[in-house]
């Protein structure tokens, strides 16, 4: 069902009476909440993150719920990330270097959002798009700090062959500009660069990094509307464990469950799981269709 739901614009002169027309922002409301956004940090052990003092305490802090039984699907990074948007690895697991380069002719989210109407971003640091808004398939870019395996759009050609597609994976610091101009998307996908999701750093770079991040987005009570946000890890650090990862669902839309905990059994297929169900957009007819959704 497609609403419309009307933004007041700010009105800047006091004074003067001027017609300030309001932002209009197309919606398609969902059941649960209108807005999700996933955040990935990267390899650590649920157990190394339940010792962080910031992490351990952000689902109280927020009434959201600690996912305490969510597992990753498989090792290295890439392929959990192709996991969360494609519903499968596609075939693959713990061969990276020929993952780098990989494209894959699949379908992804991006194709049950858009004829549904729901609109999409890839938010990621330091990505800087080609000219036009044309995709950047670089494997890295010169700053160090952006890698295409972290940021799973760019390996789908369902999107890197299509122009308005590639306009949808911005530089992170759109954010800000979207928020200002009442325009984020309902799908968000935001992806850290290097050090601050803890890849090239540490678990506490990772933890002040989130917390500097997530906690004025949560204040910003035009943002945090009608809003859930995921965040997890891609996999565990120690490849000899079982691959749980630490996770939680903080915002306005996610209602507490006792102890702010919830110990449903989730994967990264969940995500998808969660935005079908939400929005009542059939699957992809992978690793989605027996997830479960996490309860928001
Ligand atoms: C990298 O991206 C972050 C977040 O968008 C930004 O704050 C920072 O200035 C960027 N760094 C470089 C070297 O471009
Ligand atoms: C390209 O993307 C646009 C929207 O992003 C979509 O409407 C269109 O159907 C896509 N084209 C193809 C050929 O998939
Ligand atoms: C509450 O949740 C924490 C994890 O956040 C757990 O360690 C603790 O045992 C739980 N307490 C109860 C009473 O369930
Ligand atoms: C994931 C999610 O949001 N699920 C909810 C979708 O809406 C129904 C109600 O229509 C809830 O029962 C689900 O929990």
């Amino acid at each position: 069902m497609v609403s419309w739901k009307f933004v007041t614009g700010v009105i800047a002169a006091a004074a003067a009476v001027v017609s300030a027309a309001p932002l209009e922002k197309r919606i398609v409301s969902g059941k649960n909440f209108d807005h999700f956004m996933v955040i990935v940090l990267e390899n650590e052990d649920y157990a190394a993150v339940m010792a962080d003092s910031y992490f351990s305490t952000v689902a109280a802090k927020h009434n959201g719920n600690l996912l305490t039984n969510y597992q990753a699907i498989t090792h290295p990074s890439q392929p959990n990330y192709i996991a969360m948007i494609g519903g499968s690895t596609l075939g693959f697991s713990r061969l990276e270097l020929f993952i780098i380069k990989s494209n894959f002719f699949s379908k992804s989210i991006v194709d049950i959002l858009e004829p549904a109407g729901i609109t999409w971003k890839e938010y990621a640091e330091n990505y800087t798009q080609g000219s036009n808004g044309a995709c950047n398939t670089a494997t890295s870019l010169s700053n160090s700090l952006y890698m295409r395996k972290h940021n799973p759009f760019i390996s789908f050609t369902t999107v890197t062959s299509n122009a308005s597609r590639c306009k949808n994976i911005v530089p992170a610091t759109q954010l800000q500009t979207d928020i200002n101009s009442g325009s984020v998307p309902q799908f968000m996908f935001y992806t850290p660069n290097m050090n601050d999701d803890g890849h090239d750093t540490s678990l506490s770079t990772a933890s002040k990094w989130t917390k500097g991040f997530l906690e004025p987005l949560l204040s910003n009570t035009a943002f945090n509307k009608n809003l859930a946000v995921l965040i997890t890890w891609d996999e565990t650090k120690d490849y000899d464990i079982p691959n749980q990862v630490w996770s939680v669902l903080v915002g306005s839309s996610v209602k507490a469950l006792a102890n702010n905990t919830d110990n449903t059994a989730y994967n990264h297929y969940s995500i998808l799981a969660t935005v079908e169900e939400n929005w009542s957009l059939g699957n992809l007819g992978q690793g989605d269709v027996s997830a479960t959704p996490f309860n928001i």
